[in-house]
């Protein structure tokens, strides 16, 4: 029936007679394979615990992996919140980038050490929809700051 010669004669004819309306046939077609079999498929991006503690003065090293590397460059948003003062921290700024063909990257935070006692500070991370990855699970993790006053 439709070969491929077929379809490319057609395709050039309609190209030629109609430029536009050939273009628009061919992004459909190209967006009809698109969304058969050769999607790629997206990673997902999570962090790998839940929890994590750090004792203040020192730095937390919070990794957010992918179930498996991509081709392009990944974006991961996120939110940090917290009764802390913020002025009590150097946290990387969002959105983190995971770089093509890694699989990890890391959301450091930097705790400033003071010479107050204090009580321990909960920092909540969690991840926001990312650019070329789905979210994965877990994706918040409680960050527990240990005074060493
Ligand atoms: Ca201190
Ligand atoms: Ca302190």
């Amino acid at each position: 029936m439709y070969t491929l010669s077929n379809i490319s004669t057609f395709l050039t004819n309609l190209r030629t007679q109609i430029p536009f309306g050939g273009l628009l046939v061919l992004g459909f077609m190209l967006a009809a394979c698109d969304s058969n079999s050769d999607t790629p498929e997206l990673p997902t991006a999570s962090f790998t615990t839940t929890e994590q503690e750090v004792s203040e003065g020192a730095s937390a090293e919070l990794i957010v992996q992918l179930n498996e590397v991509f081709s392009e460059d990944i974006l991961v948003p996120f939110t940090i919140t917290s009764n802390a003062n913020p002025d009590d921290y150097v946290i990387t700024p969002s959105p983190l980038k995971i770089s093509a063909d890694s699989t990890t990257a890391v959301i450091e935070v930097s705790s400033i050490d003071d010479d107050l006692t204090e009580e321990p500070d909960t920092l909540f991370v969690s991840l926001d929809e990312p650019t070329n990855a789905v979210l994965g699970d877990p994706l918040m993790l409680r960050l527990t700051v240990i005074d060493n006053d």
